[in-house]
């Protein structure tokens, strides 16, 4: 499906310059345009890939150009204040294009987390397609308590004002002794992030070539998912696989070697979808307490197996306790790897969030 997304803040803002570098690298595009709203001058100055009017400085009479250091009610008025222009960088782009926006920012912060909610409740007013956050949760909790609190009023206003918002933990994937604020680390996490949101977001589209997958995942199923509303992870994992060379294919032993190839792609596609279940979320989740979910396969044509898809889907409805699953197919003809990427929608039960809005109750 094609995507807006809007960089909030700067996390958000590298975020979306993340997003737009890895779909420029891949197979397919999923992204109609970027942009990045921040109240920190040399934040924006950073990026790389969102070209430079596609960035738009913010709040300078209060925050000078150095953003607000985590202050939130000085954040939200600058926000209020300047609505109709921020309002405006989105507008211009090419938005009919769009299946949906994508609101990034990081939720223990101040510009980007207050902005969100201005900006996607005037984006859900005047557009008919969903408005979806990607937050990120702050690695910091018991160190830094202000962040904590942030963050716990940020995942209410954030799910409260958008279509669905899907979390990505610093804390998870981040070691003892990283520091996130660390520009390498942060490039890490916000890599890992990018190819698995692209690879969600680029499932249904056409690749470079025109070619487009079978059983593709459209945008109507990416939004049904999402219909759930509230906190959303995605999960991933890849499996390199060894492919059968033609000449196998011409000893004459058609049977046997179609049988056995599909009990190993069945068990491949198997083991590989439980991996991206069972193994680290973006933000980890009660499996169960999910409502819907989708999954995508990728792979070579000849690897994505109706049977396999099949049984790996209802695997997952058992998994997750959901009847509500949808599947499609990333079909890449000349890659040695199988892929699988599973969505999680109206998630109920996550712990993190849950110690971040206590930290803002407690206050
Ligand atoms: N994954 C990731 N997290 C980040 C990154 N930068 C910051 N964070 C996280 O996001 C939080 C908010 O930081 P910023 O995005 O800089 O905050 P802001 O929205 O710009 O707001 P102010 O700077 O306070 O005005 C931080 O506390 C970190 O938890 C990044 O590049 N990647
Ligand atoms: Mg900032």
């Amino acid at each position: 499906m094609q995507l807006i997304v809007c960089g909030l803040g700067g996390a958000g803002s590298r975020i979306a310059d993340a997003l737009a570098a890895a779909d420029s690298e891949g197979e397919r595009s999923s992204l109609v345009d970027t942009v990045a709203l921040d109240t920190d001058q040399s934040s924006l100055a950073a990026l790389s890939e969102i070209p430079e009017d596609r960035r738009q400085l913010f709040g300078t009479l209060t925050a000078s150009g150095r953003g607000f250091g985590g202050n939130r009610r000085q954040a939200a008025e600058a926000a209020a204040e300047e609505r109709t222009e921020l309002y405006r960088a989105v507008d211009e782009l090419p938005t009919s294009r769009a299946d949906a926006f994508l609101l990034c920012a990081g939720l223990a912060g101040a510009t980007g987390p207050t902005l969100l909610p201005e900006l996607a409740a005037k984006l859900r007013e005047v557009y008919g397609v969903p408005v979806y956050g990607l937050g990120v949760l702050p690695a910091a909790e018991g160190e830094n308590r202000q962040r904590a609190i942030n963050a716990g009023y940020a995942v209410d206003e954030l799910t409260a004002a958008t279509d669905a918002l899907l979390l990505f933990d610093n804390k998870l994937w981040t070691k003892g002794s990283e520091d996130e604020a660390n520009p390498a680390i942060r490039a890490r996490l916000n890599e890992t992030l990018a190819s698995r949101v692209t690879t969600l977001f680029e499932a249904g589209e056409t690749d470079r070539q025109g070619r487009v997958a079978e059983s593709v995942v459209d945008a109507s199923e990416v939004i049904n998912t999402f219909e759930t509303g509230g906190v959303a992870t995605l999960g991933y994992a890849s499996q390199e696989i060894e492919r059968p060379t033609s000449s196998r294919f011409g000893l004459g032993l058609f049977t046997q070697e179609e049988e056995l190839e599909e009990t190993t792609i069945i068990k491949a596609v198997e083991t590989t979808v439980r991996r991206a279940v069972r193994g680290k979320l973006t933000v980890d989740v009660d499996r169960g307490s999910a409502q819907r979910g989708l999954l995508v396969t990728g792979g070579p044509p000849e690897w994505l197996n109706r049977r396999a898809v099949a049984d790996a889907r209802s695997w997952l409805a058992q998994e997750t306790g959901s009847v509500e699953i949808r599947g499609g197919d990333i079909p890449t003809p000349d890659v040695d790897e199988i892929v699988a990427i599973v969505l999680l929608t109206g998630v109920s039960n996550c712990e993190r969030v849950d110690a971040l809005r206590a930290a803002a109750r407690e206050e």
